[in-house]
Order: structure tokens, then sequence, then C-alpha cells
């Protein structure tokens, strides 16, 4: 930092803001803002960065700045969000700003066929340009690519991984159906598995990874999509504002009267699994109107409220009917909508069902005496017999050994809350093979017989740190650990040791090795994941001693300890058999965990398995018979009453690594610009946060010193042979790059050579395509300068 100059301070709302020096003491440095003279405040020294001459100035690539560092690039990412220009490179990491409004032309027709074949950097940067990448590197590189996008709730995964597929099916299509199929499962999707939260109107509450398959000719053939974790526990419960799955309200709203009467629906407030959580508010014809013109701001309707359930923000029946549209396009007949609408109603008259205690000394309970018609509806609707129903939710079929009598079959009756929960299990069992079954309809409508290459998009949650956290949160956690060492691997690792084999001598870096964290997850019999399940085969297994179970396995663990050692208070006051911290790599995150052990249990108890596994009704019946637990692990989980859920997912996980390892890589890192969900407004703390845990910050550091681009020797030589007078054709491929770069008089400083390939500073391969492509007859005198240059 030079004298005199400003410099970039910590701020507690702005991330960072402008102040001069002017005092250095041993730690700290006191500095006086730009904006209040006279004031000034201490900051820790390595909070304190230089700011670049002309602060006002952004640049599309971050590292064409002078100075690399977190505060540069946080002021780049908001002069140019001030400027609606939400995209911005980190070499060849984009980073996307949710504008939370439609950009004009941002995504059109134009903007589609303006990036088709250009190098990154030519064009701003856009989501495109790394759609157009990774197409371009799959072709040349003959290899399968992929797009892991990343970031927090509402930051624009979705969104974005939503605009690489219709590029991608738009440009490289082959003009049929199936281009279209692949961008509308979409919305088929989002109905079943996205849910109105606190955090984002349409939160995907799944992972998935899209894959789009190319024939040899480097055109779409179809897709796949694989999906991983669907939020089960939302089925049943929602939080304070929030909502179920978007299905359950599009249905009632949208159905016909014909349809409504034949699944018995009526309006969302009627149903148990939809009427808590969310904020009621009118639904007077005049009051809706009211409301949907203000859809746009949710502040302005907080305070009318109650009537029946209807979300200002969310236009259920329009969905509704879009989503029909959507069905048709992807192929789906009358017949499967119903099956899946009348699933649906299932679930939710199943929710309805009351229990009470018969005051019998057995202690068991029964169906509330209005639960009954709901019994009966619910029954219909998924095929089962009523009596059969009625009883699997009130008693457990128990195979005891007691007495000698081996094998016997006892029944045992429920208590309230036992029966309570057996419904849910049935209701998150139901939904979750439902939508399971979703993905896979969706998938047979984008069959591809052979494939060459794929195109994988990967829009997952990211890294999750919430007041409460439970067993969601840390398998959330755990994959993005897994991811962050993915990308490690390939923007850090792999760099630094190409740069040492190419003997550029540049500075090493140094960023955290996390697989220690990851060991103590999913690590054999001593990972969290494993004892978690070996509490689980217990024969009362509970979430107090599997806590204490952890600890005791992990006590001296760097990673890991006890929650009263967390920094906040809300965290202290859990027992040390109640929780424990992790030292997650973007932060401490301290679980709670309740309930672990029932969620990560996916087997249904006996006697509700085989009740729906024999549904008269054939759709229901396949639902189960054909889930993804083979029957082989059914029957072991029948035995056990336990299939992992944590262990599956793990499972998933790994060849999901396996694939991206196999794949050439781009990242897309969202940043949701504010909480509150609108535009033009820049929370510079909360975004600083976003970009540190997206290891940005490592990414940086590594660039200042580091060359992102490169081309071998021998690709630049066929690149130009065409344009080469005969004499220079016969110089060896190296020799021709050192005097080509000479006649165009680059600066030494934007490029080096290594030993095969030539390395640029981060934007300059670009501009050096750019000269090289666009004048035919201006590179024929630069070649002629060549030639004089080696005479
Ligand atoms: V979650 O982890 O699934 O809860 P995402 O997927 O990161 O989350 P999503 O893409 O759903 O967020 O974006 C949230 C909302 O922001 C969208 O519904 C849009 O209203 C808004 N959004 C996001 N990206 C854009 C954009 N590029 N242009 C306009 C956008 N609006
Ligand atoms: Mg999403």
């Amino acid at each position: 930092m030079e004298d005199g100059k400003p410099v970039w301070a910590p701020h507690p709302t702005d991330g960072f803001q402008l102040g001069m020096i002017v005092d250095i003491g041993a730690d700290a440095l006191t500095i006086e803002p730009l904006n209040q003279r006279g004031k000034t405040f201490l900051a820790p020294m390595n909070q304190v960065y230089p700011a670049e001459d002309d602060v006002n100035k952004h640049v599309d690539d971050n590292c064409c700045l002078m100075y690399l560092n977190e505060a540069t690039l946080l002021n780049n990412v908001r002069v140019r969000y001030n400027k609606d220009y939400i995209y911005t490179y980190v070499a060849n990491i984009l980073i996307a700003v949710n504008p939370y409004y439609d950009i004009p032309k941002l995504y059109g027709p134009e903007a589609i066929k303006s990036y088709q074949g250009k190098s990154l950097g030519t064009l701003p940067p856009h989501v495109y340009a790394i759609a157009d990448k990774a197409y371009r590197d799959m072709k040349v590189l003959k290899m399968s690519q992929s797009i892991i996008v990343s970031g927090e709730s509402g930051a624009g995964k979705t969104e974005n991984t939503k605009f690489v597929l219709r590029y991608l099916t738009t440009t490289y299509g082959s003009g049929q159906d199936i281009d279209e199929r692949i961008v509308e499962a979409n919305p088929l999707l989002e109905a079943f598995g996205n849910a109105k939260t606190v955090r984002n109107n349409n939160s995907s509450r799944f992972g998935k990874f899209v894959e789009i398959h190319f024939n040899d000719k480097n055109a779409v053939v179809g897709g796949f999509v694989s999906h991983y974790l669907l939020e089960k526990s939302r089925i049943c419960m929602q939080s304070n504002d929030e909502r179920n799955y978007h299905i359950f309200y599009r249905l009632c709203a949208g159905a016909s009267e014909d349809l409504k009467k034949k699944l018995h629906l009526d309006s969302p407030d009627s149903f148990r699994y939809l009427n808590r959580g969310c904020t009621r508010y009118f639904a007077s014809k005049d009051a809706d109107k009211q409301i949907m013109q203000n859809r746009k701001s949710p502040e302005d309707n907080k305070h009318v409220k109650m009537g029946a359930l209807k979300d200002p923000l969310l236009d259920d029946q329009g969905d509704f009917n879009r989503m029909c549209v959507a069905m048709k396009k992807i192929g789906l007949n009358d017949t499967e909508k119903l099956d899946l609408f009348r699933v649906v109603a299932g679930v939710l008259h199943l929710g309805n069902i009351d229990f009470e205690e018969t005051g019998s000394s057995s202690g068991g309970c029964v169906l509330k005496n209005q639960s009954n018609q709901t019994l009966e509806c619910c029954a219909d609707l998924l095929g089962l017999d009523q009596d059969d129903l009625r009883v699997s939710l009130t008693t457990r079929v128990m195979l005891t050994t007691a007495g000698g009598a081996k094998g016997t079959v006892i029944k045992v009756p429920l208590k309230v809350e036992q029966a309570n929960n057996a419904r849910d299990a049935l209701a998150k069992a139901v939904y979750s093979r439902l939508f399971d079954h979703v993905v896979k309809r969706v998938n047979q409508c984008f069959p591809f017989e052979t494939s060459s290459n794929f195109i994988g998009v990967l829009d997952i949650a990211g890294f999750e740190y919430f007041e409460h956290n439970s067993f969601e949160q840390f398998c959330i956690n755990y994959c993005n650990e897994k991811l962050q060492q993915f990308f490690n691997e390939r923007i850090l690792k792999e760099e630094q040791e190409l740069y040492q084999r190419e003997g550029l001598g540049v500075n090493e870096v140094h960023y955290v090795d996390n697989q220690d964290c990851i060991d103590l997850v999913e690590a054999k019999l001593v990972g969290i994941l494993d004892i978690l399940d070996e509490e689980n085969r217990l024969p009362q297994p509970s979430d107090q001693h599997l806590t204490l179970a952890v600890h005791n396995k992990h006590k001296d663990h760097f990673r890991l300890t006890v929650p009263r050692k967390s920094k906040l208070a809300i965290h202290r006051n859990l027992r040390d058999d109640e929780g424990f911290m992790i030292r997650h790599f973007a932060g401490a995150v301290c679980y709670e965990t309740t309930r672990f052990v029932e969620k990560n249990n996916d087997a249904l108890h006996m006697s509700l398995e085989s009740l729906v596994c024999e549904s008269k009704d054939k759709f229901v019946r396949e639902l189960f018979e054909n889930s993804n637990t083979t029957k082989d692990s059914k029957q072991k989980a029948g035995k056990l009453g336990f299939i992992s859920v944590g262990n599956k997912f793990k499972t998933q996980l790994n060849l999901l690594l396996e694939k991206l390892r196999s794949t050439g890589s781009s990242f897309i890192r969202c940043v949701k610009p504010n909480l509150k969900m609108v535009s033009h407004q820049f929370e510079g703390a909360l975004i600083l946060s976003q970009l540190q845990c997206s290891g940005m910050v490592s990414v940086l550091d590594l660039m200042q010193g580091g060359f992102p681009s490169r081309a071998p020797f021998h690709e630049l030589y066929n690149m130009y042979k065409q344009y080469m007078p005969a004499k220079l054709t016969r110089l060896n491929p190296r020799l021709f790059c050192k005097a080509l770069f000479k006649a165009l008089g680059l600066n030494d400083h934007d490029f080096k050579f290594g030993l095969t390939r030539v390395f640029f500073r981060p934007g300059k391969f670009a501009e050096f395509d750019q000269i090289m492509k666009s004048d035919p007859d201006h590179l024929a005198e630069l070649l002629m300068k060549v030639n004089k240059w080696l005479l």
C-alpha cells in the first residue's frame, strides 16, 4: 500500500469502505474514512487492502485489475451491478449476481446468437459464454464437460441453469422435439420439487445434475436428469411464512370443478399439510386484484392477512395452467397426468387423518370420528383398503421371539403420537416416491440411444448456515465440502502443478485442504455417517446416544467440537448430547441432532410398506415396486427396519464426483445481492461473505501471480498455419510462436512461455485471438514482420 493513497477497510454493512491510513500500530491500522473526515477507527492489518486508482472503473474480468483482493473484487462487482452488468469473470470463473428483475435483452435470441462460437472474454461476461465454452471444449477436446453452478438459496442457480440449457438446445439442438423437451421438463420438476421459502419464492428443495447428450456430430440427442435429496420434512411441516411444494396449491387452485370433485379437493386451508406455516392472505376477488397489482412488493401485502391460504406473490392458477402446457409438450398423456394428481390429492387427505386415545388399558389410539370420511377419500385415491389403512396407521407389526415362539407376528397398538408419525412417514414415502417417478418420467421424454459426450449442469444448494441446522444442512454442507475440494483440485492444485511442470516459476498459493473434514463425515466406520447408521441399527436408537458417540469418537478432532464452544449464544445453550459443531471450509456450523436418527431412515415400517406395495392402484404399486431401493435391500430393510439416507447420499455424491472428475469443468458462482429479494439493492457485507464462502478469494491470490489462459504451441501453429508464408511453416511451433509474439509487439507482462505452451495473463488470450482473427491482411503484414525478424 502506497503512502497517501486510499485503501479499502472493513465496513459492517457495505463490506468495505474507502479510507486513509492515519496511523500504523503493531497489528492494527488507524483509518480515517473518506466520507467521514475527522473520524477514525481501528482495522486489523490483514483486512485492509490497496484500492485501485479509479474506484469507479470496472472491468469484465476481475483479473485485469492491478490489485486482486476481496475488496477490489467486491467493488468491481458492485460498480458493475449498479450498471446492470450482473456477470463478472475471475479468469474463467463466472460470478453472477441475481438482478431480481428482467434486464431487457440480456437473454434474448440476439444475445444467444452473438455468443455462438466466441472465445471467453471476447464479449461481455455472460452465462451464455460459459455454455459456449463448455460446448467448444467438448467439441475440440472430445471430452464431456460439466458446469457447476453454486450459491446460496435465492442466488440464481436454477435460473442460470435454465439459461445454459436453453442456450445449448437452441444453438446446438437438432431442431427436433427433444430440444424443447429438455427446457420444458423444468416446470414439471419445479412444480413437484420447488417451494416458497423465506429465502426464495421458488426454492429448489432438491439438487439436480442435468446432462445434455450430444452425438458424434456434436448435436443434441437427448438428456438425463439425476436428482439428490428431496427435502422430505417439508411435505408434512413448514416453517413460518413458508409453503409446501408448489404442486399442492396449484392443484387446489387450478383443477377443473370436475377434477376437484373427483379428488375431493377444497381450498388449501382445509388441509393440515398446507395450512400451517404460510401466512394467510385475503382471497376476495377485489383483494386478489389489488394483490396481483402489487406482486413485486411483498412488504405492501404483509398487512393483508387472514382468509383463504394464498400467496400474493405466486399465481397458483396461472402456474397450474403453465405446468399443464409443459406436461403436454414433454409428452405426458391425460392418464399419466391424472395419476400424478391423484397421488398428490391422496397425500393431502392422508395428512387430515386425526387420532385420539382409546382410553383402554392397552394405550392404543383410534381415528377421530370426523376422520373416517377422510380415510375413505385417501384409501380411494391411493387404491388402498380402508380397513387395512386404518390398522396400519394405528398398529405396528412386530416379529417376536418371546416365549420361544420364534417369528410370531404380533400387532402392537400405537399411541397417538406414534400414529401421527406413521401417517407422516407414509405421506413422505408416497410423495418422495412420486417425485422419483416424475424425474424418471421426465427422463423418458428425452431418451437417447448413443451419445458421444455430454454437458452436465449441476444445480445444487450451496453451503447453508442457519440459526437451527439439522440433518438436511449436515448433508448439504458435506456435499459442499466435496464440491469445494473438487474446485480446489481443478482451479488451485492443478493450476499450480501445471505452472511447476512448465517451469513458470510462479509463487505457490496456500489453500486449506479439506480432506480431513470430508473424512470426518464419510470415513468408513469412524465417519459421522457410519456412526449414525450404527445408531439406526440399535434396538433403541436415540439422538442423544448418537451425539455422544460422535463426540467420543472424535474427541480431539480439529474439525469437530461441542456446541458450547460456539461463538453464538443460541448454540452455547445446547448440551453436549444435543448437537455438534463442525468447522467447515466456509465457517463453523452447529448442528442440532434432534431427529437425525429418524431423518436418516428411509424405510417405512413393515405394515405400511406392504400396504402400499399391495395397492389396487397400479400406479401407486409401481411407485414402490420401482423405487430405487432393490428388492434385496428392501427385504433387508424390512428385517432391520432401516434404509440409510445418509449413506445413499454419500454413494450418489461419490458417483457424481467421479463423473465430474472425468469431465472438463466450468464454475458459475451465483450471488444473492440482498435478503429482501428486490432489485437494485447491493448489500456489500452479505455479498462479501458469499464471495469468501465460494473460494473466490484463494482464486484471486493465485491469479494475482498467475496465468489463467494458455495455448499449446502446436495448437497456435496449426490455427494460423494457413496464413503463413511457406518459409515460416518450416519453423518448429515453439519458435514460430516466439516470432509471432515478437511481431505482434505483445507486452512481455501479458504472457509467459512454458515448455509446451504459452501462458496468458487473464483476458489476454482473447485479445490475442481477436487480433489474429479479425483482419487477415493485417495478419499477413505481421507475418511478414516475423519473416524479417527471423532473417
Ligand atoms: V434455491 O437454492 O433453489 O432456493 P436458486 O436456485 O439459487 O435458489 P433461483 O434461480 O430460483 O435461485 O432465483 C431466485 C429468483 O431470483 C428467481 O425466481 C427470479 O425471480 C430471480 N432471478 C434469479 N436470477 C435471475 C436473472 N438472471 N434475471 C432475473 C432472476 N431474475
Ligand atoms: Mg434453485
